[in-house]
């Protein structure tokens, strides 16, 4: 692994049980202290509505860059091994969840594997993903459109920031 170069990868994280700001915060400085990857860029904190069929309170969500020299594999398993040391449980499929960590895109590379697909297949629909990554990735072209285009075809309604800048996850 430590052959391999730095490669730029964008992360959302989400929550919507427990104290998803601290579940957030703790999955980050997990990913952080892999020796291969380092959290760079954060977005501020968003509130936003569920997004899906399933009733459900609002979510916190946020982006995040870092640069690894895991593969996206790898990169996967950092932050499925972070949700798991938070005690996520999974029960319903979109359903409430104390920490969610996926991974939106790994450099340039397509990736359509059993578990693993980059970038990430819904991510151009969802404002919860597309408004905190521009924050953090103004000119990243996404399909050959930039995230404006993207967003100007979202239902952004009901999002804010509920706390602004990118230093809120670090202790
Ligand atoms: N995650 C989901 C389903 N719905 N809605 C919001 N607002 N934020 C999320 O992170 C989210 C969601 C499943 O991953
Ligand atoms: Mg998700
Ligand atoms: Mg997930």
């Amino acid at each position: 692994m430590s052959g391999r170069s730095e490669v730029r990868a964008f992360l959302s994280l989400g929550g919507n049980l427990g104290d998803p700001r601290q579940s957030m915060a703790a999955a980050l400085r997990i990913i952080d202290a892999d020796p291969a990857t380092r959290v760079g860029a954060v977005s501020s904190l968003y509130r936003t509505p569920p997004w899906g069929d399933v009733v459900q309170p609002d979510f916190l969500n946020c982006a995040a860059e870092v640069q690894t020299r895991r593969s996206a594999r790898d990169l996967l398993e950092l932050c499925l091994g972070a949700e798991r040391q938070l005690k996520r449980v999974r029960t319903i499929p979109g359903g409430p969840r104390l920490i969610d960590v996926d991974v939106l895109s790994y450099g340039d590379e397509t990736v359509r594997e059993e578990g693993l697909e980059i970038p990430h297949p819904r991510m151009l629909s969802r404002a919860f993903v597309l408004l905190p990554l521009r924050e953090i990735a103004p000119d990243l072209l996404l399909e050959g459109r930039s995230l404006d285009a993207w967003i100007a075809t979202v239902d952004s309604d009901g999002i804010s920031v509920v706390t602004e800048g990118g230093e809120w996850w670090q202790a």
